[in-house]
């Protein structure tokens, strides 16, 4: 695959630490010689971040809130400054929900609450799309990648507001492929399966659903985060010239079972 990205400019949104989904992307994008600019959310991460980018010889690692419309307009500005005016790939790996609202019953979200994850976990999609959309034009066209999941489709048990989210996100992405084709940017999600990273690893249950993927899905074992990045590799890559407004499922064949 070395080769791949070369001459290639992204700006990848969600690394949190070395598990996150985000991360494999990048290294994925990274091997194959792509140069990536980063965004970490709080100081907290700051220097986590900083390391990991550090080892991919990244030009830009900035802070970005995506629920600030002042950070997005900043960070798409660095990023232009950086990569001379032009991007080619963007990684949207971000989702937040509060924690009391995945667990108990979704009919109990309040309304803040509600605004708050389809903000950070959808709404920040379009932000950066909109604001990658010139950066991408001069550069003859590019590819955005973004993370969903099957609670987004059908009800899984606890997922609740963050499931109206992703639906709110797939749609997104269907709307933004139509407005942004003309102007050869190309949009898709990946339906991952359960991964072990710090925004999984707190939720209780999660070994069970786990188990159930072994169990049911028609490969009987677990995806992991470099299956995302292969995806992702695919999807922001040449070979997948002519796909948008797409779901690409990774999740060991679980969304195609019935029972
Ligand atoms: P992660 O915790 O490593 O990544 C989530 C990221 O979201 C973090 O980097 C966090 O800083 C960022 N974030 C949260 N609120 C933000 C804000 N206001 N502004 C900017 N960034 C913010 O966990 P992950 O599992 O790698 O999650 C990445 C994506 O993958 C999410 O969209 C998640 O829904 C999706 N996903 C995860 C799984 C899984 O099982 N882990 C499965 C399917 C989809
Ligand atoms: O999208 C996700 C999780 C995203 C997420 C995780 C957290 C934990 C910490 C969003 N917000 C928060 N807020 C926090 O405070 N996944 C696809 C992983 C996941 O989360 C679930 C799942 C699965 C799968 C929650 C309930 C049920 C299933």
């Amino acid at each position: 695959m070395a080769g791949a990205f070369e001459g290639k400019r992204g700006l990848v949104l969600g690394v949190a630490n070395k598990r996150s989904i985000a991360w494999a992307i990048a290294r994925r994008l990274a091997d194959g010689g792509a140069s990536l600019a980063f965004t970490y959310q709080g100081e907290r991460i700051e220097s986590t971040v900083r390391e990991l980018a550090a080892s991919i010889d990244s030009p830009l690692v900035t802070e970005c809130d995506v629920r600030a419309d002042e950070d997005v307009a900043r960070v798409f500005g660095e990023v232009g400054e950086a990569f001379g005016g032009e991007l080619d790939l963007l990684v949207h790996s971000v989702a937040f929900a509060a924690a009391e609202d995945l667990e108990g019953r979704f009919t109990d979200t309040p309304r803040d609450r509600f605004w708050l994850a389809v903000d950070v976990s959808a709404y920040s999609l379009v932000a950066c799309a909109r604001a990658a959309e010139p950066l991408m034009e001069k550069a003859g066209g590019g590819s955005i990648v973004t993370m969903t999941y099957l609670g987004g489709e059908r009800a899984v048990p606890h997922y609740n507001v963050m499931g109206v989210a992703k639906a709110t996100l797939d749609a997104s992405v269907r709307y933004l492929a139509w407005d942004l084709g003309a102007k050869n940017i190309r949009v898709n999600a990946i339906s991952a399966g359960p991964v072990r990273t710090l925004a999984a690893r707190s939720i209780a249950g999660f070994t069970t659903m786990e188990d159930i993927v072994e169990e049911r899905s028609p490969l009987r074992r677990h995806i992991t985060a470099d299956d995302v990045g292969s995806a992702a590799a695919y999807l922001l890559g040449e070979g997948a010239g002519n796909v948008t407004g797409t779901t690409l499922y990774v999740d060991s064949g679980y969304h195609a079972m019935g029972m």
